[in-house]
């Protein structure tokens, strides 16, 4: 019998999936996102990241910035704890890493990239980071751009997953996008299981890599969703059923399905031109809506 190459996530498999809510459930029971991103210049970012991750349930979050932007992103909805970080010109400064860590240990899942910044301090904290964590973490941004060899990925102590558009991959594995293009499968997959971690190699047909080497396909979204913000709505959906507990593997096939299908819904509504990340996140509602 010949094994599928890959998977593709139904409507049914989808609803499966959903975590469950505890009629009698608090905020703690519904789990605890630290989102950690953003510079001078890029705080909505992790503010978009954020809110995802409340509307797919997540019962807390905790967005940490640099401490000149906590303002900026406080403002974007009341619904965000936020905190203030060391910096150094409008980006975290490197003595940053060991707060981000402790504040991790309160949480349930750590994101960690939208809206970063480059730069070699974001590089020390993003490798310490990683090497530190307690708590699964989601990488993404300008957190996969500042992972000076994949080979650090080892030494996670904790599940990894990441969320690379084909330009982060391409970045990660130090060559071009039309080499990641050509090749998107195998490539997701090769990285997966070489060093251990979940990847989401998103675009039209995002694909979806377990360390084990399974793949599925998301066959939901649309162009409209190629939009600043798109990505960062992403990280926050992800982290945000992790913290509710779902297994990582189920967390990472479902997010790019939900993200996908709110995606449909917002064109749908407002045409693929005029989508924006902010409406994503409007029709998440709409996508759980169809899946309960
Ligand atoms: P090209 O050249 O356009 O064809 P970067 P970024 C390529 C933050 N944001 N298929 C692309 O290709 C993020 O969180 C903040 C093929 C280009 O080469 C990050 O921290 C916002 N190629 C930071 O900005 C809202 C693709 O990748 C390269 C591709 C930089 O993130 C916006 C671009 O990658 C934004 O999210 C695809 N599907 N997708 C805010 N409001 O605060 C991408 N590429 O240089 O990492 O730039 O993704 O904009
Ligand atoms: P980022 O580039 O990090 O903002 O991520 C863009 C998001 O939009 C990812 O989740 C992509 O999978 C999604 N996306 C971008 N272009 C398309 C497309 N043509 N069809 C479906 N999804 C897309
Ligand atoms: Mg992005």
């Amino acid at each position: 019998k010949v094994k599928p190459d890959h998977f593709v996530l139904t409507e049914n498999e989808a609803r499966l999936l959903l975590p469950e809510r505890e009629v009698d459930g608090h905020k703690g029971s519904f789990g605890r996102v630290l989102m950690v991103g953003g510079s001078r210049g890029m705080s909505g970012a992790p503010s978009l990241g954020g809110l995802a991750a409340l509307r797919v349930g997540a019962g807390l979050v905790e967005v940490a910035v640099p401490e000149s932007i906590q303002p900026l992103v406080a403002i974007t909805a009341s619904e965000l704890i936020t905190s203030g970080l060391p910096e150094k010109d409008g980006k975290l400064n490197t003595n940053s890493d060991s707060i981000i860590t402790k504040k991790a240990e309160r949480a349930d899942v750590l994101a960690l990239g939208p809206g970063l910044g480059r730069g070699r301090g974001i590089r020390t904290v993003v490798a310490s980071v990683i090497k530190k964590a307690k708590k699964p973490v989601v990488l993404d941004a300008d957190a996969l751009n500042e992972i000076e060899s994949p080979d650090i990925l080892k030494e996670s102590e904790v599940p990894l997953i990441l969320t690379p558009h084909p330009g982060e991959m391409a970045r990660l594995l130090d060559t071009d996008i039309k080499g990641v293009q050509s090749n998107r499968i195998k490539i997701a997959r090769e990285f997966a299981t070489t060093y251990s971690v979940y990847l989401i190699l998103k675009g039209a047909d995002t694909v979806i890599a377990l360390p084990d080497g399974t793949i599925y396909i998301n066959d939901t979204g649309n162009e409209g969703m190629a939009t600043a913000g798109s990505g960062d709505v992403l990280t926050g959906m992800v982290s945000g059923l992790i913290a509710q507990g779902l297994d990582i593997q189920e967390a990472v096939v479902l997010a790019p399905y939900l993200h996908g299908l709110s995606g449909d819904k917002a064109r749908d509504n407002v045409t693929s031109y005029s989508l924006t990340a902010g409406t994503i996140i409007e029709f998440i509602a709409g996508a759980i809506m169809d899946l309960t």
